[in-house]
């Protein structure tokens, strides 16, 4: 289905190539005030590229980390280290020293680009480090103020990339807010291609007159695929955002009349409040949903409004992008839809027999990506029978749509009842008074468990017992009586990792 030839640098197809391909004049970037081309991201790449290898003695292979927010220059980063054939880690700018060290151990990374913004904690990583040879500094705010941007001065636009195979590991993705040693999964060049040639062109059937814009990081495979790849391979454009608000992101939509948004459902409930506001969000086509379940509610709100459906869609750092997904002529609220072309899925037991649909059991997922952990042997546990596991209880309706129930560490077993901790949520968020909830399962002498909701009210509403009652009767109402949350805890905010999932983890008991 998707055939690459032997030796293909994902980099170099999305630039160069694109350049190649009649896109030079096309806006490839959009950020810090100012539009880039292909032709001028391509060239800044390839002098880029040139530093690293004759600076810096960056081989094919060696582990290249990057550490900035969302702007031109850490994607200018990105591709000319992929470029040079280096295999890229990329960071987040919230990540501590200690953080980035366990990574960069991981990784064995030899060198680091870091935003001159960010140097402190880098720094403070690199001095306790065996692996770390050099951090060279770059202007995130693109006015070639830094060391990488002076030597990438006094190079060529012209660069030759090694060659790399397509099989060649082009990309580490490492994934966040979990308890423990963070995993790293890693990706090949033909992987990133996979995404844009599967989902990119399947799904959203992006063409060069989009323009993208979105809040999830570059540095998480979710971002980089939306913001990157997506539109790079297809010659269209990219706005990045430092902070991508939601009034950040809908000034861009306005302003460059973007086309395509990646996000997540909280930004896409403050952006429906907005619409009501005056906001003119109609040139948006595809409003992409992931990272959290999609509520009905603003799954709902979000069609009555534009007309267009919000496309759900599930993805994983193993499995490198969005694999599950509803169509703009297939969708349903509360419903993940079907495998992107490729992949295949199925619902499975402990055992990893295959069961009936209408039950909940294990998501298990394959296709032309999969995970590849780095010397992890929680590889055996997340690959079985050559099938992924994601850790996600989902069923399957008679059409063959799949249905997320919960994470499988997130089912709450009370009296006897398994109750998804999800649906307990969507039916929470569905009222006015609700801005964000997690429900958790905490230990209960009679019932083993009982649903705990921690609520974080709409502005101006009060925390009280009278309000503890409402949600409580409103939830009985919503859904089966039993699953309501006995308790409710009022909070300010709720943790969330850097790329903004709920750690319900840090609310269990
Ligand atoms: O659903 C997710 O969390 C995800 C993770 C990695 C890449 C893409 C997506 C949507």
């Amino acid at each position: 289905q998707f055939q690459y030839p032997e030796f293909i640098n994902a980099a170099v197809e999305l630039t160069d190539r694109m350049v190649d391909k009649g896109f030079g004049d096309h806006t490839a970037l959009i950020g810090n005030g100012r539009l880039r081309t292909y032709k001028e991201l391509a060239d800044w790449t390839n002098r880029i590229a040139h530093v690293l290898v004759e600076d810096y003695g960056v081989k094919p292979g060696n582990r290249v980390m990057i550490r900035s927010a969302n702007n031109p220059a850490m994607v200018a980063c990105w591709l000319a280290a992929t470029k040079a054939g280096a295999v890229v880690v990329n960071t987040m700018p919230m990540l501590r020293a200690g953080e980035l060290g366990q990574i960069v151990d991981k990784g064995e990374i030899s060198l680091a680009l870091c935003d001159t913004r960010l140097m402190d904690e880098m720094v403070a990583c690199a001095k306790h480090s065996k692996y770390l040879k050099a951090v060279v500094g770059f202007d995130g705010t693109a006015n070639h103020d830094a060391e990488l941007d002076r030597l990438a001065l006094g190079k060529s636009v012209r660069f030759t990339a090694p060659p790399v195979g397509r099989d060649d590991v082009a990309l580490i993705g490492f994934t966040s807010g979990t308890t423990g040693e963070p995993k790293g999964a890693m990706a090949f060049h033909r992987d990133l291609l996979i995404i844009a040639d599967g989902y990119a062109r399947e799904v959203l059937g992006v063409t060069p007159d989009d323009v993208f814009v979105g809040s999830p990081p570059l540095a998480f495979t979710f971002g980089l695929g939306g913001l990157a790849v997506f539109p790079l391979r297809f010659g269209a454009a990219a706005a990045l955002l430092e902070q991508a608000s939601p009034p950040n992101m809908i000034e861009i939509i306005q302003t460059h009349k973007a086309t395509v948004c990646f996000t997540a459902p909280t930004a896409y409930r403050v952006m429906l409040k907005a619409m009501d506001e005056g906001a003119d969000l109609s040139s948006l086509r595809a409003a992409v949903s992931a990272g959290e379940t999609l509520p009905a509610p603003v799954y709902e709100e979000w069609m009555a409004k534009t007309g267009k459906p919000m496309l759900d869609g599930i993805g994983a750092t193993e499995m490198l992008h969005i694999f599950l997904t509803n169509r703009f002529d297939d969708h349903r609220p509360a419903c993940t839809g079907r495998p992107v072309t490729g992949y295949e899925a199925r619902i499975v037991d402990e055992e990893m027999k295959e069961l009936p649909r209408g039950e909940v059991g294990r998501l298990a997922v394959r296709g032309p990506t999969g995970c590849r952990y780095l010397a992890d042997a929680r590889q055996k546990k997340y690959v079985r029978d050559g099938w992924n596991l994601t850790g996600d209880s989902f069923w399957q309706d008679e059409e063959g749509r799949f249905h997320f129930a919960a994470r499988s560490d997130d089912m709450i077993i009370s009296a006897g009842y398994n109750i998804a901790g999800p649906e307990v949520e969507a039916a929470l968020l569905a009222h006015p008074d609700v801005a964000e909830c997690a429900v958790v399962g905490a230990p209960d002498e009679e019932r083993g468990m009982i649903v705990e909701a921690h609520v974080v009210l709409a502005e101006g509403r009060v925390g009280d017992a009278r309000m503890i009652k409402l949600l409580q009767d409103h939830v009985k109402l919503t859904i089966a009586p039993y699953k309501y949350p006995r308790r409710v805890i009022f909070v300010q905010a709720l943790p969330k990792t850097q790329t903004g999932k709920i750690q319900r983890f840090k609310l269990k008991h």
